[in-house]
Protein backbone atom coordinates (compact mmCIF):
# COMPACT_ATOMS: atom_id res chain seq x y z
CA UNK A 1 0.00 0.00 0.00
CA UNK A 2 1.37 3.47 -0.94
CA UNK A 3 2.14 6.04 2.06
CA UNK A 4 0.67 8.91 1.58
CA UNK A 5 1.25 11.52 4.29
CA UNK A 6 -0.78 14.17 5.33
CA UNK A 7 0.71 17.79 5.49
CA UNK A 8 1.03 18.30 9.21
CA UNK A 9 -0.31 21.45 8.91
CA UNK A 10 -3.94 19.96 8.40
CA UNK A 11 -3.18 17.93 11.87
CA UNK A 12 -2.35 21.22 13.26
CA UNK A 13 -5.56 23.01 12.16
CA UNK A 14 -7.39 19.95 13.00
CA UNK A 15 -6.26 19.97 16.85
CA UNK A 16 -6.39 23.62 17.34
CA UNK A 17 -9.86 23.53 18.36
CA UNK A 18 -10.84 25.83 16.11
CA UNK A 19 -7.98 27.72 15.83
CA UNK A 20 -7.54 28.21 19.34
CA UNK A 21 -4.39 26.24 19.63
CA UNK A 22 -2.12 26.93 22.86
CA UNK A 23 -1.68 30.68 21.83
CA UNK A 24 -2.77 31.59 25.55
CA UNK A 25 0.05 29.85 26.71
CA UNK A 26 2.13 31.08 24.04
CA UNK A 27 1.55 33.93 25.23
CA UNK A 28 1.63 33.95 29.17
CA UNK A 29 5.33 32.07 28.66
CA UNK A 30 7.60 34.81 29.07
CA UNK A 31 10.84 32.83 28.74
CA UNK A 32 10.98 33.42 25.46
CA UNK A 33 9.83 35.92 22.54
CA UNK A 34 8.77 33.36 20.30
CA UNK A 35 5.65 31.07 19.97
CA UNK A 36 5.14 27.14 20.44
CA UNK A 37 5.91 26.04 17.08
CA UNK A 38 2.22 25.13 16.46
CA UNK A 39 1.27 28.33 17.48
CA UNK A 40 3.20 30.05 15.24
CA UNK A 41 0.80 28.48 11.95
CA UNK A 42 -2.08 28.94 13.82
CA UNK A 43 -1.28 32.75 14.93
CA UNK A 44 -0.93 33.21 10.91
CA UNK A 45 -5.34 32.87 10.59
CA UNK A 46 -5.51 35.46 13.78
CA UNK A 47 -3.23 37.49 11.23
CA UNK A 48 -0.06 37.72 12.98
CA UNK A 49 3.38 35.84 11.85
CA UNK A 50 6.28 35.08 13.92
CA UNK A 51 9.82 36.23 12.52
CA UNK A 52 13.17 37.56 13.64
CA UNK A 53 15.12 40.32 12.58
CA UNK A 54 17.69 38.50 10.01
CA UNK A 55 20.49 41.04 10.45
CA UNK A 56 20.80 40.36 13.77
CA UNK A 57 21.01 36.21 13.19
CA UNK A 58 24.41 35.81 13.39
CA UNK A 59 25.29 38.18 16.01
CA UNK A 60 22.43 36.86 18.56
CA UNK A 61 23.28 33.18 17.62
CA UNK A 62 27.57 34.49 18.82
CA UNK A 63 26.06 35.63 22.21
CA UNK A 64 24.00 32.57 22.53
CA UNK A 65 21.04 34.35 22.41
CA UNK A 66 18.30 33.48 21.16
CA UNK A 67 16.73 35.18 17.61
CA UNK A 68 15.45 38.83 17.80
CA UNK A 69 12.12 37.47 18.13
CA UNK A 70 8.85 40.12 16.98
CA UNK A 71 5.95 39.87 15.22
CA UNK A 72 4.51 41.15 11.91
CA UNK A 73 0.38 41.77 11.78
CA UNK A 74 -1.50 42.22 8.75
CA UNK A 75 -5.15 44.11 8.82
CA UNK A 76 -7.80 43.11 7.36
CA UNK A 77 -9.29 45.93 5.57
CA UNK A 78 -11.26 45.30 2.45
CA UNK A 79 -10.63 47.42 -0.54
CA UNK A 80 -8.43 49.10 1.42
CA UNK A 81 -10.73 51.55 2.94
CA UNK A 82 -10.34 53.51 5.84
CA UNK A 83 -11.84 56.58 7.78
CA UNK A 84 -9.28 59.63 8.88
CA UNK A 85 -10.50 58.67 12.64
CA UNK A 86 -8.99 54.95 11.93
CA UNK A 87 -5.97 55.90 10.35
CA UNK A 88 -5.36 58.35 13.30
CA UNK A 89 -5.57 55.00 15.61
CA UNK A 90 -3.53 52.77 12.71
CA UNK A 91 -0.84 55.61 13.33
CA UNK A 92 -0.40 56.10 16.77
CA UNK A 93 -0.76 52.00 17.71
CA UNK A 94 2.30 52.02 14.76
CA UNK A 95 4.27 54.40 17.08
CA UNK A 96 3.60 52.82 20.38
CA UNK A 97 3.70 49.55 20.05
CA UNK A 98 4.86 48.03 16.18
CA UNK A 99 8.51 49.91 14.87
CA UNK A 100 6.89 53.37 14.48
CA UNK A 101 6.49 52.44 10.61
CA UNK A 102 3.23 51.26 8.87
CA UNK A 103 3.59 49.16 5.78
CA UNK A 104 1.19 49.19 2.88
CA UNK A 105 0.72 45.85 1.15
CA UNK A 106 -0.04 44.93 -2.09
CA UNK A 107 -3.34 43.69 -1.13
CA UNK A 108 -4.88 46.93 0.26
CA UNK A 109 -4.37 46.77 3.77
CA UNK A 110 -1.23 47.65 6.37
CA UNK A 111 1.04 45.60 8.39
CA UNK A 112 2.93 46.63 11.57
CA UNK A 113 6.63 45.09 11.63
CA UNK A 114 9.01 44.54 14.98
CA UNK A 115 6.00 43.82 17.32
CA UNK A 116 7.08 42.30 20.29
CA UNK A 117 4.91 39.58 21.85
CA UNK A 118 3.54 41.02 25.13
CA UNK A 119 2.61 44.43 22.72
CA UNK A 120 0.38 41.79 20.37
CA UNK A 121 -2.96 41.58 22.75
CA UNK A 122 -2.83 45.33 23.68
CA UNK A 123 -2.14 46.24 19.97
CA UNK A 124 -4.92 43.85 18.70
CA UNK A 125 -7.46 45.11 21.25
CA UNK A 126 -6.30 49.11 19.94
CA UNK A 127 -7.12 48.01 16.31
CA UNK A 128 -10.64 46.63 17.10
CA UNK A 129 -11.60 49.15 19.43
CA UNK A 130 -11.41 51.35 15.66
CA UNK A 131 -13.43 48.72 13.86
CA UNK A 132 -10.08 47.10 12.72
CA UNK A 133 -9.63 43.67 12.80
CA UNK A 134 -6.64 41.07 11.36
CA UNK A 135 -8.97 38.09 11.04
CA UNK A 136 -8.04 36.16 8.32
CA UNK A 137 -5.04 39.25 7.97
CA UNK A 138 -2.79 35.55 6.48
CA UNK A 139 -3.65 32.18 7.41
CA UNK A 140 -5.43 29.01 5.23
CA UNK A 141 -8.56 31.04 4.67
CA UNK A 142 -10.15 33.85 2.55
CA UNK A 143 -7.52 37.00 2.67
CA UNK A 144 -7.96 40.95 2.37
CA UNK A 145 -10.47 41.47 -0.40
CA UNK A 146 -8.82 43.74 -2.79
CA UNK A 147 -11.14 46.31 -4.99
CA UNK A 148 -10.25 48.62 -7.51
CA UNK A 149 -9.91 52.04 -5.75
CA UNK A 150 -11.63 54.19 -8.31
CA UNK A 151 -11.23 57.26 -8.01
CA UNK A 152 -13.36 58.11 -11.18
CA UNK A 153 -16.79 57.72 -10.19
CA UNK A 154 -17.89 57.48 -6.37
CA UNK A 155 -20.93 55.93 -6.57
CA UNK A 156 -19.80 52.78 -8.83
CA UNK A 157 -16.56 52.81 -6.11
CA UNK A 158 -19.06 52.50 -3.16
CA UNK A 159 -21.17 49.81 -4.92
CA UNK A 160 -18.18 47.61 -5.10
CA UNK A 161 -16.52 48.53 -2.34
CA UNK A 162 -19.70 47.05 -0.72
CA UNK A 163 -19.47 43.74 -2.07
CA UNK A 164 -15.59 43.27 -0.91
CA UNK A 165 -16.79 43.70 2.49
CA UNK A 166 -19.53 41.53 2.14
CA UNK A 167 -17.60 38.83 0.29
CA UNK A 168 -14.80 39.31 3.05
CA UNK A 169 -17.43 39.08 5.67
CA UNK A 170 -19.12 36.01 4.29
CA UNK A 171 -16.15 33.94 4.10
CA UNK A 172 -14.39 34.81 7.67
CA UNK A 173 -14.10 32.06 9.65
CA UNK A 174 -16.83 31.85 12.22
CA UNK A 175 -14.61 30.39 15.39
CA UNK A 176 -15.18 32.89 18.26
CA UNK A 177 -11.59 31.89 18.85
CA UNK A 178 -9.79 35.65 18.24
CA UNK A 179 -12.60 37.19 20.05
CA UNK A 180 -12.05 35.00 23.16
CA UNK A 181 -7.90 35.16 23.30
CA UNK A 182 -7.21 38.81 21.84
CA UNK A 183 -10.02 41.03 22.84
CA UNK A 184 -11.27 38.96 26.33
CA UNK A 185 -14.61 37.89 24.75
CA UNK A 186 -16.05 35.18 26.96
CA UNK A 187 -15.05 31.42 25.87
CA UNK A 188 -17.51 29.52 23.94
CA UNK A 189 -18.58 26.06 25.61
CA UNK A 190 -18.28 23.90 22.86
CA UNK A 191 -20.75 23.31 20.33
CA UNK A 192 -19.21 25.74 17.80
CA UNK A 193 -18.72 24.84 14.10
CA UNK A 194 -17.24 26.16 11.01
CA UNK A 195 -20.06 25.99 8.39
CA UNK A 196 -17.91 26.42 5.57
CA UNK A 197 -14.53 25.83 6.17
CA UNK A 198 -14.32 22.94 8.47
CA UNK A 199 -12.00 22.16 11.10
CA UNK A 200 -9.04 22.22 8.66
CA UNK A 201 -9.60 25.24 6.74
CA UNK A 202 -8.54 25.31 3.28
CA UNK A 203 -5.37 23.79 1.68
CA UNK A 204 -3.63 26.95 1.71
CA UNK A 205 -4.55 30.46 1.40
CA UNK A 206 -6.90 31.68 -0.84
CA UNK A 207 -6.95 34.90 -2.71
CA UNK A 208 -10.35 37.44 -4.05
CA UNK A 209 -10.12 40.98 -5.88
CA UNK A 210 -13.00 42.88 -7.63
CA UNK A 211 -11.76 45.04 -10.55
CA UNK A 212 -13.49 47.74 -12.17
CA UNK A 213 -12.69 48.01 -15.70
CA UNK A 214 -10.80 49.25 -17.65
CA UNK A 215 -8.18 49.76 -14.66
CA UNK A 216 -6.96 46.50 -13.51
CA UNK A 217 -4.86 48.17 -10.34
CA UNK A 218 -6.12 44.78 -8.07
CA UNK A 219 -4.26 42.07 -11.21
CA UNK A 220 -7.44 40.44 -11.19
CA UNK A 221 -6.39 37.85 -13.20
CA UNK A 222 -3.87 36.92 -10.53
CA UNK A 223 -6.40 35.95 -7.54
CA UNK A 224 -7.90 32.42 -6.55
CA UNK A 225 -11.08 34.15 -7.52
CA UNK A 226 -11.57 37.13 -9.61
CA UNK A 227 -14.57 39.86 -10.31
CA UNK A 228 -14.53 41.68 -13.17
CA UNK A 229 -17.32 44.65 -12.47
CA UNK A 230 -19.32 44.78 -15.41
CA UNK A 231 -21.21 48.27 -15.37
CA UNK A 232 -23.63 50.57 -17.25
CA UNK A 233 -22.86 54.41 -16.45
CA UNK A 234 -22.50 54.22 -12.68
CA UNK A 235 -24.94 51.16 -12.36
CA UNK A 236 -23.03 47.19 -11.56
CA UNK A 237 -24.93 44.97 -13.63
CA UNK A 238 -22.94 41.88 -12.29
CA UNK A 239 -19.47 40.43 -12.57
CA UNK A 240 -17.34 38.17 -14.67
CA UNK A 241 -16.11 35.40 -13.14
CA UNK A 242 -12.24 34.49 -12.96
CA UNK A 243 -10.74 31.45 -10.92
CA UNK A 244 -7.13 29.76 -10.62
CA UNK A 245 -4.75 32.87 -10.86
CA UNK A 246 -1.78 32.84 -8.62
CA UNK A 247 1.92 33.85 -8.81
CA UNK A 248 3.83 31.89 -6.27
CA UNK A 249 6.66 29.49 -7.43
CA UNK A 250 10.04 27.77 -5.97
CA UNK A 251 13.33 28.14 -7.74
CA UNK A 252 14.06 24.62 -9.84
CA UNK A 253 10.99 23.13 -8.72
CA UNK A 254 9.01 22.33 -12.04
CA UNK A 255 5.79 21.78 -10.91
CA UNK A 256 5.39 25.34 -9.62
CA UNK A 257 4.40 27.80 -12.00
CA UNK A 258 2.40 31.36 -11.87
CA UNK A 259 -0.66 31.36 -13.51
CA UNK A 260 -3.35 33.57 -15.12
CA UNK A 261 -6.81 33.47 -13.73
CA UNK A 262 -9.78 31.07 -16.05
CA UNK A 263 -12.61 33.06 -17.16
CA UNK A 264 -15.99 31.06 -15.58
CA UNK A 265 -18.71 33.37 -16.59
CA UNK A 266 -20.88 36.23 -16.17
CA UNK A 267 -23.59 36.51 -12.91
CA UNK A 268 -25.76 39.18 -11.81
CA UNK A 269 -25.14 40.57 -8.38
CA UNK A 270 -27.33 38.83 -6.31
CA UNK A 271 -25.25 35.62 -7.16
CA UNK A 272 -21.89 37.29 -5.98
CA UNK A 273 -21.89 35.27 -2.48
CA UNK A 274 -23.10 32.38 -3.89
CA UNK A 275 -20.53 31.33 -6.37
CA UNK A 276 -17.66 32.99 -3.72
CA UNK A 277 -18.74 30.24 -1.42
CA UNK A 278 -19.09 27.60 -4.33
CA UNK A 279 -15.16 28.31 -5.18
CA UNK A 280 -14.07 28.25 -1.72
CA UNK A 281 -15.99 25.17 -0.83
CA UNK A 282 -14.93 23.81 -4.13
CA UNK A 283 -10.93 24.39 -2.65
CA UNK A 284 -11.92 22.77 0.31
CA UNK A 285 -13.16 19.49 -1.19
CA UNK A 286 -10.55 19.23 -3.79
CA UNK A 287 -7.15 21.01 -2.72
CA UNK A 288 -4.08 19.11 -2.03
CA UNK A 289 -3.87 18.60 1.38
CA UNK A 290 -0.29 16.78 0.95
CA UNK A 291 2.08 19.18 -0.51
CA UNK A 292 1.32 23.19 0.58
CA UNK A 293 3.31 23.86 -2.64
CA UNK A 294 1.01 22.35 -4.75
CA UNK A 295 -2.00 23.10 -2.90
CA UNK A 296 -3.34 26.33 -4.35
CA UNK A 297 -6.10 26.42 -6.38
CA UNK A 298 -4.71 27.11 -9.19
CA UNK A 299 -3.44 23.51 -9.61
CA UNK A 300 -6.64 22.08 -8.21
CA UNK A 301 -8.24 23.53 -12.18
CA UNK A 302 -5.44 22.49 -13.57
CA UNK A 303 -5.78 19.36 -12.62
CA UNK A 304 -9.35 19.25 -12.63
CA UNK A 305 -10.10 20.86 -15.79
CA UNK A 306 -11.94 24.23 -15.67
CA UNK A 307 -14.60 22.73 -17.72
CA UNK A 308 -14.86 20.07 -15.03
CA UNK A 309 -14.75 23.00 -12.22
CA UNK A 310 -17.21 25.53 -13.78
CA UNK A 311 -19.87 22.73 -14.07
CA UNK A 312 -19.38 22.01 -10.28
CA UNK A 313 -19.14 25.38 -9.50
CA UNK A 314 -22.77 26.08 -11.05
CA UNK A 315 -24.22 22.84 -8.84
CA UNK A 316 -23.09 24.31 -5.90
CA UNK A 317 -23.86 27.66 -6.63
CA UNK A 318 -27.39 26.38 -8.17
CA UNK A 319 -26.53 28.98 -11.11
CA UNK A 320 -25.46 29.14 -14.50
CA UNK A 321 -22.67 30.94 -15.84
CA UNK A 322 -23.90 33.41 -18.93
CA UNK A 323 -21.45 34.27 -21.30
CA UNK A 324 -18.75 36.48 -19.96
CA UNK A 325 -19.32 39.90 -21.19
CA UNK A 326 -16.52 42.01 -23.19
CA UNK A 327 -14.23 43.48 -21.17
CA UNK A 328 -11.03 45.64 -22.17
CA UNK A 329 -8.23 46.63 -19.02
CA UNK A 330 -6.24 49.45 -20.41
CA UNK A 331 -3.76 50.08 -17.33
CA UNK A 332 -2.36 48.42 -14.05
CA UNK A 333 -1.28 50.62 -10.88
CA UNK A 334 -2.36 53.82 -9.98
CA UNK A 335 -2.47 57.21 -11.48
CA UNK A 336 -1.21 59.59 -9.38
CA UNK A 337 -1.83 63.82 -8.56
CA UNK A 338 -5.56 65.21 -8.07
CA UNK A 339 -8.38 63.65 -9.85
CA UNK A 340 -12.13 64.58 -9.95
CA UNK A 341 -15.02 62.57 -10.09
CA UNK A 342 -18.14 62.98 -11.75
CA UNK A 343 -19.50 64.27 -8.29
CA UNK A 344 -17.46 66.79 -8.11
CA UNK A 345 -15.27 65.20 -4.96
CA UNK A 346 -11.33 65.39 -5.57
CA UNK A 347 -9.05 62.56 -5.08
CA UNK A 348 -5.31 62.85 -4.50
CA UNK A 349 -3.04 59.56 -5.30
CA UNK A 350 0.18 59.97 -2.83
CA UNK A 351 2.83 58.15 -4.05
CA UNK A 352 4.62 55.93 -1.23
CA UNK A 353 7.49 54.40 -2.45
CA UNK A 354 7.39 50.35 -2.25
CA UNK A 355 4.70 51.03 0.42
CA UNK A 356 6.72 51.98 3.57
CA UNK A 357 5.31 54.98 5.42
CA UNK A 358 7.75 55.95 8.44
CA UNK A 359 9.43 59.41 9.12
CA UNK A 360 13.11 60.20 7.93
CA UNK A 361 15.34 62.95 7.81
CA UNK A 362 14.01 63.75 4.17
CA UNK A 363 10.45 63.30 4.72
CA UNK A 364 8.14 62.95 7.26
CA UNK A 365 5.16 61.02 5.72
CA UNK A 366 4.12 59.05 8.63
CA UNK A 367 3.58 62.95 10.12
CA UNK A 368 2.40 64.11 7.03
CA UNK A 369 -0.74 61.88 6.57
CA UNK A 370 -1.28 62.31 10.23
CA UNK A 371 -1.84 65.31 9.96
CA UNK A 372 -4.05 65.64 6.86
CA UNK A 373 -5.99 62.70 9.13
CA UNK A 374 -6.48 65.38 11.34
CA UNK A 375 -8.97 67.66 8.84
CA UNK A 376 -10.05 64.99 6.23
CA UNK A 377 -13.29 64.48 6.63
CA UNK A 378 -13.37 61.88 3.20
CA UNK A 379 -11.24 58.58 3.52
CA UNK A 380 -8.68 56.82 2.77
CA UNK A 381 -8.08 54.52 0.01
CA UNK A 382 -4.86 51.83 0.35
CA UNK A 383 -4.27 50.99 -3.67
CA UNK A 384 -3.03 47.50 -4.28
CA UNK A 385 0.68 49.27 -5.72
CA UNK A 386 1.24 50.53 -1.50
CA UNK A 387 0.47 53.54 -2.76
CA UNK A 388 -2.63 55.60 -0.98
CA UNK A 389 -5.45 57.69 -2.14
CA UNK A 390 -7.22 60.56 -0.09
CA UNK A 391 -10.15 60.47 -1.54
CA UNK A 392 -13.49 62.40 -1.68
CA UNK A 393 -12.16 65.65 -0.31
CA UNK A 394 -14.20 68.73 -1.13
CA UNK A 395 -13.21 71.42 -3.11
CA UNK A 396 -12.85 73.71 -0.43
CA UNK A 397 -10.02 71.58 1.54
CA UNK A 398 -8.19 70.93 -1.46
CA UNK A 399 -5.73 73.38 -1.17
CA UNK A 400 -4.73 73.15 3.11
CA UNK A 401 -4.15 69.16 2.21
CA UNK A 402 -1.89 69.89 -0.85
CA UNK A 403 0.01 72.00 1.23
CA UNK A 404 0.21 69.08 3.81
CA UNK A 405 1.51 66.91 1.20
CA UNK A 406 4.24 69.23 0.00
CA UNK A 407 5.45 70.22 3.35
CA UNK A 408 6.01 66.70 4.42
CA UNK A 409 7.12 65.56 1.27
CA UNK A 410 4.53 63.37 0.42
CA UNK A 411 4.28 65.36 -3.09
CA UNK A 412 7.22 65.30 -5.53
CA UNK A 413 7.21 65.70 -9.33
CA UNK A 414 10.96 63.93 -9.21
CA UNK A 415 9.67 60.56 -9.73
CA UNK A 416 10.11 59.08 -12.81
CA UNK A 417 7.22 57.25 -14.89
CA UNK A 418 8.99 54.12 -14.55
CA UNK A 419 9.60 54.48 -10.40
CA UNK A 420 5.60 55.31 -10.36
CA UNK A 421 4.71 52.19 -12.13
CA UNK A 422 6.90 49.98 -10.28
CA UNK A 423 6.76 48.07 -6.92
CA UNK A 424 8.88 45.80 -4.52
CA UNK A 425 7.81 43.73 -1.52
CA UNK A 426 9.63 43.66 1.83
CA UNK A 427 11.95 40.94 1.79
CA UNK A 428 15.18 41.67 4.20
CA UNK A 429 15.01 42.03 7.64
CA UNK A 430 11.82 40.61 8.31
CA UNK A 431 10.70 38.38 5.57
CA UNK A 432 11.70 34.47 6.30
CA UNK A 433 11.49 33.65 2.93
CA UNK A 434 13.89 36.49 1.40
CA UNK A 435 17.14 35.32 -0.73
CA UNK A 436 17.57 38.56 -2.12
CA UNK A 437 16.80 42.39 -1.04
CA UNK A 438 13.54 43.83 -2.21
CA UNK A 439 11.93 47.66 -0.64
CA UNK A 440 15.67 48.63 1.02
CA UNK A 441 17.48 47.92 -2.41
CA UNK A 442 15.23 48.52 -5.15
CA UNK A 443 15.28 52.60 -4.59
CA UNK A 444 18.73 52.65 -5.12
CA UNK A 445 18.77 50.17 -8.48
CA UNK A 446 15.54 52.25 -9.57
CA UNK A 447 18.11 55.37 -9.57
CA UNK A 448 20.97 53.54 -11.09
CA UNK A 449 17.84 52.31 -14.26
CA UNK A 450 16.67 56.04 -13.93
CA UNK A 451 20.17 57.00 -15.48
CA UNK A 452 19.78 54.54 -18.51
CA UNK A 453 16.32 55.35 -19.54
CA UNK A 454 17.23 58.99 -19.29
CA UNK A 455 20.54 57.93 -21.72
CA UNK A 456 18.44 56.55 -24.22
CA UNK A 457 15.52 58.88 -24.27
CA UNK A 458 12.96 56.60 -22.62
CA UNK A 459 12.74 58.70 -19.26
CA UNK A 460 8.66 59.30 -20.23
CA UNK A 461 8.14 56.05 -20.58
CA UNK A 462 5.83 53.98 -17.87
CA UNK A 463 7.43 50.82 -17.88
CA UNK A 464 5.98 48.28 -14.85
CA UNK A 465 8.69 47.06 -12.95
CA UNK A 466 8.51 44.22 -9.84
CA UNK A 467 10.89 43.25 -7.78
CA UNK A 468 11.04 40.42 -5.17
CA UNK A 469 13.13 38.84 -2.93
CA UNK A 470 12.33 35.20 -3.78
CA UNK A 471 10.01 33.23 -5.97
CA UNK A 472 6.84 33.59 -4.10
CA UNK A 473 5.70 36.59 -6.38
CA UNK A 474 4.49 38.95 -3.18
CA UNK A 475 4.63 42.15 -5.82
CA UNK A 476 3.08 40.10 -8.26
CA UNK A 477 6.60 40.15 -10.11
CA UNK A 478 5.47 37.69 -13.01
CA UNK A 479 2.49 40.16 -14.74
CA UNK A 480 5.16 42.70 -14.92
CA UNK A 481 7.23 44.11 -17.80
CA UNK A 482 9.69 43.15 -16.11
CA UNK A 483 10.05 41.09 -13.24
CA UNK A 484 13.23 40.90 -11.00
CA UNK A 485 12.81 37.86 -9.10
CA UNK A 486 15.64 36.83 -5.93
CA UNK A 487 17.66 34.09 -6.38
CA UNK A 488 20.20 34.81 -3.70
CA UNK A 489 22.28 37.97 -2.16
CA UNK A 490 22.68 40.28 -4.67
CA UNK A 491 21.16 38.24 -7.49
CA UNK A 492 18.14 38.39 -9.51
CA UNK A 493 16.30 36.08 -11.99
CA UNK A 494 15.24 38.79 -14.87
CA UNK A 495 11.91 38.20 -16.51
CA UNK A 496 10.54 40.26 -19.85
CA UNK A 497 7.35 40.55 -21.68
CA UNK A 498 4.23 41.28 -19.47
CA UNK A 499 2.12 43.96 -21.16
CA UNK A 500 1.54 46.61 -18.78
CA UNK A 501 -2.23 45.56 -18.04
CA UNK A 502 -1.71 42.60 -15.89
CA UNK A 503 -3.34 40.47 -18.70
CA UNK A 504 0.14 38.49 -20.02
CA UNK A 505 2.13 36.56 -17.91
CA UNK A 506 6.12 37.35 -18.36
CA UNK A 507 8.88 34.56 -19.43
CA UNK A 508 12.68 34.29 -18.09
CA UNK A 509 15.02 36.22 -19.92
CA UNK A 510 18.39 35.46 -17.87
CA UNK A 511 19.41 33.80 -14.97
CA UNK A 512 20.65 34.78 -11.39
CA UNK A 513 22.35 38.25 -12.37
CA UNK A 514 24.23 40.33 -10.14
CA UNK A 515 23.95 43.96 -10.58
CA UNK A 516 26.41 44.85 -13.05
CA UNK A 517 24.98 42.31 -15.10
CA UNK A 518 21.32 42.99 -14.39
CA UNK A 519 21.90 46.72 -15.47
CA UNK A 520 24.46 46.32 -18.50
CA UNK A 521 21.17 44.13 -19.89
CA UNK A 522 18.85 46.68 -19.20
CA UNK A 523 20.99 48.61 -20.84
CA UNK A 524 20.76 46.88 -24.28
CA UNK A 525 17.46 45.94 -24.01
CA UNK A 526 16.28 49.72 -23.56
CA UNK A 527 18.74 50.50 -26.32
CA UNK A 528 17.11 48.31 -28.67
CA UNK A 529 13.69 49.78 -27.33
CA UNK A 530 14.56 53.15 -28.04
CA UNK A 531 15.68 52.76 -31.40
CA UNK A 532 13.39 49.82 -32.56
CA UNK A 533 10.14 50.52 -30.83
CA UNK A 534 6.93 50.93 -32.97
CA UNK A 535 4.85 54.23 -31.83
CA UNK A 536 3.25 54.37 -28.50
CA UNK A 537 4.87 50.29 -27.96
CA UNK A 538 4.96 49.74 -24.46
CA UNK A 539 8.27 47.85 -22.87
CA UNK A 540 6.82 44.51 -22.83
CA UNK A 541 4.65 44.05 -25.91
CA UNK A 542 8.59 44.86 -27.39
CA UNK A 543 10.51 42.55 -25.79
CA UNK A 544 7.40 39.49 -27.52
CA UNK A 545 7.47 41.54 -30.74
CA UNK A 546 11.10 41.98 -31.31
CA UNK A 547 11.22 38.03 -30.50
CA UNK A 548 13.57 38.75 -26.88
CA UNK A 549 11.06 36.37 -25.57
CA UNK A 550 8.27 34.06 -26.28
CA UNK A 551 4.76 34.58 -25.17
CA UNK A 552 3.70 31.98 -22.56
CA UNK A 553 1.39 29.64 -24.22
CA UNK A 554 1.49 27.22 -21.42
CA UNK A 555 2.32 28.52 -17.60
CA UNK A 556 3.25 24.90 -15.96
CA UNK A 557 5.76 24.39 -18.89
CA UNK A 558 7.24 27.49 -20.02
CA UNK A 559 7.88 28.90 -16.70
CA UNK A 560 11.28 26.97 -15.86
CA UNK A 561 12.01 27.00 -19.66
CA UNK A 562 15.61 28.45 -19.75
CA UNK A 563 16.50 30.73 -22.30
FE1 LIG B 1 3.22 37.40 0.30
C1 LIG B 1 4.49 34.90 2.17
C2 LIG B 1 4.60 39.60 2.36
C3 LIG B 1 1.31 39.72 -1.10
C4 LIG B 1 2.60 35.25 -2.33
N1 LIG B 1 4.31 37.20 1.98
C5 LIG B 1 4.70 36.04 2.61
C6 LIG B 1 5.34 36.34 3.97
C7 LIG B 1 4.26 36.27 5.01
C8 LIG B 1 6.55 35.48 4.34
C9 LIG B 1 6.28 34.23 5.11
O1 LIG B 1 5.90 33.21 4.50
O2 LIG B 1 6.46 34.23 6.32
C10 LIG B 1 5.81 37.82 3.71
C11 LIG B 1 5.94 38.69 4.95
C12 LIG B 1 7.05 39.68 4.77
C13 LIG B 1 7.06 40.74 5.80
O3 LIG B 1 8.03 40.77 6.60
O4 LIG B 1 6.17 41.57 5.84
C14 LIG B 1 4.84 38.25 2.64
N2 LIG B 1 2.92 39.27 0.66
C15 LIG B 1 3.65 40.04 1.48
C16 LIG B 1 3.34 41.51 1.29
C17 LIG B 1 3.44 42.33 2.56
C18 LIG B 1 4.27 42.07 0.20
C19 LIG B 1 4.31 43.56 0.05
O5 LIG B 1 5.43 44.04 -0.07
O6 LIG B 1 3.27 44.23 0.01
C20 LIG B 1 1.93 41.39 0.70
C21 LIG B 1 0.85 41.34 1.74
C22 LIG B 1 -0.49 41.20 1.13
C23 LIG B 1 -1.64 41.28 2.08
O7 LIG B 1 -1.89 42.37 2.57
O8 LIG B 1 -2.30 40.26 2.29
C24 LIG B 1 2.02 40.03 0.01
N3 LIG B 1 2.06 37.44 -1.37
C25 LIG B 1 1.44 38.56 -1.83
C26 LIG B 1 1.01 38.37 -3.18
C27 LIG B 1 0.34 39.39 -4.05
C28 LIG B 1 -1.16 39.30 -4.00
O9 LIG B 1 -1.72 38.50 -3.25
O10 LIG B 1 -1.80 40.03 -4.75
C29 LIG B 1 1.40 37.09 -3.54
C30 LIG B 1 1.24 36.44 -4.93
C31 LIG B 1 -0.14 36.03 -5.23
C32 LIG B 1 -0.41 34.64 -4.77
O11 LIG B 1 -0.67 34.46 -3.58
O12 LIG B 1 -0.30 33.72 -5.57
C33 LIG B 1 2.05 36.52 -2.39
N4 LIG B 1 3.46 35.35 -0.04
C34 LIG B 1 3.20 34.71 -1.21
C35 LIG B 1 3.63 33.33 -1.09
C36 LIG B 1 3.53 32.26 -2.19
C37 LIG B 1 2.24 31.55 -2.17
C38 LIG B 1 2.20 30.40 -3.14
O13 LIG B 1 1.14 30.12 -3.69
O14 LIG B 1 3.21 29.73 -3.31
C39 LIG B 1 4.19 33.20 0.20
C40 LIG B 1 4.81 31.94 0.82
C41 LIG B 1 3.78 31.00 1.35
O15 LIG B 1 2.58 31.25 1.36
O16 LIG B 1 4.22 29.93 1.76
C42 LIG B 1 4.07 34.48 0.83
FE1 LIG C 1 9.21 37.63 1.29
FE2 LIG C 1 9.42 36.46 -1.04
FE3 LIG C 1 7.17 37.70 -0.40
FE4 LIG C 1 9.31 39.11 -0.91
S1 LIG C 1 8.25 37.77 -2.37
S2 LIG C 1 7.94 39.40 0.86
S3 LIG C 1 10.92 37.84 -0.14
S4 LIG C 1 7.97 35.90 0.58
Amino acid sequence: MMDIKINPNELIKANSRYLRGTLKESMADQATGALLADDAQISKFHGFYEQDNRDLRLSRQQQFLEPYYSFMLRARLPGGVCTPQQWLTIDTVGRDLGNSTIRLTTRQTFQYHGILKANLKPLIKRINQVMIDSIGGCGDVNRNVLCNPNPHDSSLHQQVHQWAKRISEHLLPKTRAYHEIWLDGEAVAGGETEPLYGETYLPRKFKTAIAIPPHNDVDVYTNDLGFVAIAQADRLLGFNVLAGGGMGATHDDNTTYPRLADELGFVSPEHTLAVAEAVVAMQRDFGDRISRRHARLKYTIERMGVTAFKAEVEKRAGIHFETAKPVSFTSQGDRYGWLEDSSGEWHLTLYIENGRIADTPGATLMSGLREIAGIHQGDFRITPSQNLIVARVPETQKDRIQQLALQHGLLSDRQSPTRLASIACVAFPTCPQAMAEGERYFPELMNRIEKITDNYGIEKSAIVMRMTGCPNGCARPYVAEIGLIGKGPGRYNLQLGGDGTGLRLNRLYRKNLNEHELLKTLDRLFKLYSEKRLANEGFGDFTIRYGLVKPVINPAEDYHDTP
